[in-house]
């Protein structure tokens, strides 16, 4: 009976890790790396060519051609932008002068997106992964300099509201 019960639940951890259960978030791709960030404007690119001539071509897609937002103040920051197949990542900079707890908000989604932050250097300080069109929320004590905010398209088509706060 008990090695029965221990077969059972052995076989049940090996298909859990053979098919691994939908949508572990945290066995997703790395945005952070250089390899995979080009893979990705790459494949962003031929998506564009392939398109129709109406998706214009994204501009923001490497922190190099990050959107400029200026140093944070106390009044929230709020820029409306979108996501989907024809465009995969959007990049914001901005600038703090002094040391501040920074929320970062992405609401309004109708597909799945996520949001990242990024340091000077474009490694990843936070982010925020959920499922669907749950809004992305977290909040980063950060030290005075240059901080990337990268939107990243998880599925389809999105809209989208990011709200820099401090
Ligand atoms: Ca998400």
């Amino acid at each position: 009976m008990f090695t029965n019960l221990m077969r059972h639940w052995l076989q049940e951890i090996r298909r859990s890790q053979r098919v691994g259960k939908p949508r572990r978030r945290r066995q997703r791709p790395s945005y952070g790396s250089s390899e995979s960030l080009e893979q990705r404007t790459v494949l962003s690119a031929q998506i564009s060519t392939i398109g129709t001539a109406t998706l214009a071509a994204p501009s923001d897609n490497t922190i190099a051609t990050a959107r400029e937002l200026g140093t944070l103040s106390s009044t929230p920051t709020t820029v409306r932008d979108f996501v989907g197949i024809a465009d995969t990542q959007d990049h914001f900079r901005f600038t703090l002068t002094q040391a501040r707890n920074v929320r970062v908000q992405l609401s309004g989604l109708s597909a799945d997106a996520d949001v990242q932050l990024l340091d000077a250097q474009g490694r990843i300080v936070a982010s925020s992964i959920r499922c669907g069109t749950t809004s992305e929320d977290f909040t980063s004590s950060l030290s005075a300099g240059t901080y990337f905010i990268r939107v990243v398209r998880w599925s389809g088509d999105t809209n989208y509201n990011l709200t820099l706060s401090t």
